[in-house]
């Protein structure tokens, strides 16, 4: 790099000044001696001899040097270097006290505050963090659940509620047993003449010896009343209790929940017994299903269950049926789609069919255990002959013929239906 001129200049210019200013310390006493005397420059003996020697010296005139103009303004520069060292002392200062301030912001003492502030924000957020960890690990723990869940579909859980159901059935049945053998109460009457008295079904009276069909009185639970039955003393060997009759259309089928609770119709002709008391009947003993139905061209065939089962009100009558036997096939179980066994009782004011967008009960005019919506129906409506429109006649899906399709879109119905039920284990 190279240097101004003016700086090589002034730095021998501040030589000289130097100098100068020694010269001028010794410019006092050569102005005295001056004074003194008019010659410039003369020898002179100083302080006192001694031993003949005497110290000597010189005194020079005062010294001038005439310089060049632009050395006035070294002067000027001298000054202009002295305020930039100022300056920079200055700045330097006052850097060292930026130092300072931030080494002092740095200090834990003035700062606290703001660095507790953020230690709880960092606490916060760690904590949050931490709850939202959690969260998550349980949202995953529900998904998989949920999953599982899923898998678990609904004819999974039916199926393992109706094995317990059925389960408890025969725990209560055998239990029911054995209370009437053996429970103190009834030893009181094992007397023969007073045992008879109690009829659970139509078996019992045909134990004792009645073989005419007819109502009787039954009581199926000493807990609850008796009620009349009509009994087949005939068909298959006889003892059945009847459950449902239809054969002239006499008794309208359209009916309440309540209706169907405790019963309607003529025992003598058409009529339901009753849920409630089907449900006892059934619980009263292991029963099977017998139903018997003839077509309008005379036509006989039945189907007969090895099992037959209706739960109480508050499972909503629920049917359960045994293994199929018979000629008419097996309607209540036709397919995977249709299958009444299993399936809740249905009104037309009380919905538990599997069918999400309507009520089977109310479409199809009768009570039963629809499914979505049906593959028989021995309580639809009574038809004296062919019909059209919605099938909501008596119906027997399996029955021979009934499914084709007429072109005239007549459907066909039946004369009689008859269901009823033995206890398993009669022999007649
Ligand atoms: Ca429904």
């Amino acid at each position: 790099m190279k240097l101004p001129d003016w700086y090589w200049l002034s730095s021998a210019v501040l030589a000289a000044y130097g100098f100068l200013v020694v010269a001028n310390n010794e410019t006092e006493e050569i102005k005295d001696e001056r004074a003194k005397d008019a010659c410039p420059m003369r020898l002179e003996s100083r302080g006192k001899c001694e031993a003949g020697e005497c110290p000597f010296q010189v005194s020079l005139p005062p010294l001038a040097i005439q310089l060049p103009e632009q050395f006035g303004r070294i002067q000027e520069v001298f000054k202009e270097v002295q305020n930039l060292k100022e300056i920079v002392n200055s700045l330097k200062k006052t850097c060292q006290d930026c130092k300072l301030q931030a080494d002092d912001n740095r200090d834990p003492t003035p700062g606290e505050a703001g660095d507790n502030r953020v230690q709880e924000l960092e606490s916060e957020v760690n904590k949050l963090s931490s709850e939202l960890k959690s969260a998550k690990d349980q949202i995953d723990v529900l998904h998989g659940r949920l999953e599982k869940l899923n898998l678990v579909n609904m004819n999974n859980v039916e199926n393992y509620v109706d094995s317990k159901v059925a389960n408890l059935t025969s725990v209560v049945n055998s239990l029911d047993g054995k209370c009437s053998s053996k429970c103190p109460s009834q030893e009181q009457i094992q007397s023969p003449l007073i045992q008879h008295l109690i009829h659970k079904d139509c078996s019992d009276y045909y134990i004792i010896g009645k073989r005419s069909s007819e109502t009787y009185r039954v009581t199926p639970d000493p807990k609850n009343s008796s009620f009349e039955v009509y009994c087949d003393m005939e068909t298959m060997g006889g003892g059945w209790t009847v459950l449902q009759a239809r054969l002239d259309g006499s008794t309208n089928f359209t009916k309440t929940w309540q209706d169907y609770k405790t019963g309607f119709g003529n025992l003598r002709r058409e009529f339901w017994l009753g849920n409630d008391k089907i449900h006892l009947l059934t619980k009263s003993k292991e029963m099977i299903l017998r139903i018997d139905l003839e077509d309008f061209n005379g036509v006989k065939l039945y189907a007969l269950y090895d099992q037959f089962y209706v739960a109480n009100e508050f499972l909503k009558y629920r049917l359960h049926i045994g293994n199929y036997n018979g000629t008419a096939g097996d309607a209540l179980r036709f397919s995977k789609h249709y299958n009444h066994d299993l399936k809740f009782f249905t009104t037309p004011d009380r919905d538990n069919d599997r069918y999400p967008s309507g009520n089977c009960g109310l479409y199809y005019s009768s009570g039963w255990w629809f499914d979505a919506c049906l593959s028989a129906n021995l309580n639809g409506k009574y038809y004296h002959q062919k019909y059209r429109g919605v099938r909501n006649g008596i119906f027997w899906g399996t029955w021979p013929g009934i499914s084709e399709a007429q072109p005239s879109g007549y459907k066909s119905s039946f004369k009689e239906a008859k269901m009823m039920i033995r206890p398993k284990h009669f022999k007649p």
